[in-house]
């Protein structure tokens, strides 16, 4: 039992030895070609809609770890049997290691936007592992040969384990950091806007505590992406193409943008997964070209595209419709977040960013390509897996403070949040009910536009009990925010949030 034991936690260590090995590799060419990466981002495209749904709503920004944990869990129950499998005949574990890398392999070469190189880090896993086997396998047979029991054999396999485990660890560990260093965002200087966003006003930030700042700082903006590492953009290297149905292809470079006019504007972005009274969402002050003014350097008067298909450095696809993108809002390509160049994270060197759609179907990061075309020609990622193609962002409204269940002192305190409906008027009322009460006015914080979100507060002299608390918005159409939930699939949520409490 213990040697079937020892067996397995070989294959297993192994494993973690290519594993590392291939992390090593990747860092110093493509992280995300690493082959539990690759593997990672496969099966994140693949997995169908319901289920990625339900991940993000179990699991929220943890659905990655939790995805990446359970690769390394499978990978490693497989290679604990490829150990076992080596104790009958060396050769049969090396296969199965071999095959098992084929997967990473086959995954590397056929994510889009794939180079020959990317199959490098799951050779040189699948070679580590099967040397790192080869020698644990030797070392134990040495030992058994001497005589089962004795402690110097027993302690040079325990010495082997332990040298290649370090060595694991220092190469993960490597990896790791060299993917990072050469993505870590490097600030660029940019110009100042020729059309400037008007001076951007205070918020209620300090005066009620617990309530988003009005403007979210780049490092508290919400991620998503489908992506597991980031892109290693150079600069010199990238340039924005708009092809298709144009008069014709034109390409700029990152100079080529920077010496345009640029425009400058306060626009809050939303993730279409957010649900109700949840986080994907930030408000930020972009700098960029007007979608408007890259077009029509391409020309398109005359086409019969419906759609700009948004392509990124790797591959990755969003749609537009170009009849929303071109109404005169501000759709523009951002080179700026926040007074400094877009981060790795949010897109650098340049992404697109529409004021009033979801993100997935605006706000292509590491944009490199716009195609002109239609619906019916070609489908972006999220179209082939059956979301919306049209989908403005819903009016809504949050709960910052109080917290949910959490409990506050009796006496005087505030209710506060922020309440969005970009590009359907803003915000024009937000309203608060407490414990199934009539609905009350909220006091609204400043406006930086229709595009942007707004600070809400409501003094509330709170009695000892539980509460329940909710909050609904009006846009300056007159449209209130329904009460009707819908899942965030195929076009967004709905619903009002309702918060409880306690008061002591
Ligand atoms: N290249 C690329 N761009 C992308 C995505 C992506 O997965 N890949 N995700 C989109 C989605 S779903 C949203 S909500 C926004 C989020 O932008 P942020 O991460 O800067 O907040 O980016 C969009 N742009
Ligand atoms: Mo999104």
């Amino acid at each position: 039992m213990t040697h079937r034991l020892t067996s397995a936690a070989h294959g297993a260590l192994a494993t973690l030895v290519g594993v590392a090995a291939g992390h090593l590799v990747a860092g110093l060419t493509e992280p995300a070609a690493s082959p539990v990466l690759v593997v990672g981002s496969t099966v994140i495209d693949l997995t169908p809609t319901p289920l990625k749904e339900w991940a993000i709503a179990q699991f929220g920004t943890h659905d990655k770890t939790v995805l990446v944990g359970s690769v390394m869990v499978g990978v490693i129950a497989l290679a604990g049997v490829a150990g076992l499998l080596a104790r009958r005949r060396f050769g049969y574990g090396a296969a199965l290691l071999l095959a098992l890398v084929a997967i990473p392999a086959g995954a590397a070469l056929t994510r889009a936007g794939a180079a020959p190189t990317d199959v490098l880090p799951s050779i040189v896993a699948g070679l580590a592992g099967v040397a790192a086997l080869a020698w644990l396998t030797r070392r134990r047979a040495a030992g058994a040969a001497a005589d089962d029991t004795t402690a110097p054999s027993r302690r040079g396999v325990l010495v082997a384990a332990g040298t290649l485990g370090l060595a694991a660890v220092a190469m993960g560990g490597a990896g790791r950091w060299l993917a990072s260093y050469r993505s870590r965002t490097v600030s660029v200087d940019l110009p100042a806007a020729a059309d400037p966003a008007p001076p951007f006003p205070r918020g209620l930030d300090d005066r009620v505590p617990g309530v988003s700042p009005f403007r979210t700082p780049t490092g508290d903006f919400y991620r998503v992406d489908t992506r597991l590492t980031l892109p290693i953009v150079d600069l010199d290297g990238w340039s924005l193409t708009i092809d298709g149905d144009v008069e014709r292809e034109v390409t700029f470079s990152f100079e080529d943008l920077v010496a345009m006019p640029l425009v400058e504007r306060d626009i809050t972005l939303t993730c279409v997964s957010n649900e109700v009274g949840g986080g994907y969402i930030g408000a930020a002050r972009w700098l960029g070209v007007r979608l408007t003014d890259l077009l029509d350097r391409a020309g398109i008067d005359g086409t019969r595209a419906d759609q700009l298909l948004s392509t990124d450095v790797d591959g990755m696809t969003i749609s537009t419709p170009l009849a929303l993108a071109t109404d005169g809002r501000d759709a523009m390509i951002a080179i700026g977040m926040n007074g400094r160049s877009l981060t790795r994270e949010h897109g650098f060197p340049a992404r697109m960013v529409v004021p009033g759609l979801y993100g997935f179907v605006s706000a292509c990061k590491w944009i490199t390509r716009i195609t002109l075309t239609t619906y019916a020609d070609q489908e972006a990622y999220w179209t082939r897996r059956d979301w919306a193609t049209d989908a403005p962002v819903k009016i809504s409204s949050r709960i910052d403070t109080p917290r949910p269940l959490s409990t506050v002192d009796a006496g005087r305190t505030v209710i506060g949040g922020v309440a969005w409906a970009q590009h359907q008027g803003g915000v024009e009322r937000v309203e608060v009910r407490i414990d199934g009460g009539p609905w009350q006015e909220a006091r609204l914080g400043p406006s930086a536009g229709n595009d942007y979100w707004r600070q809400w507060y409501l003094p509330w002299t709170a009695e000892p009990g539980r509460h329940a608390l909710a909050v609904r918005a009006t846009d300056g159409e007159g449209d209130v925010q329904t009460a009707v939930r819908t899942t965030p699939f195929p076009a967004g949520s709905s619903g009002v949030q309702e918060v409880v409490v306690n008061v002591r």
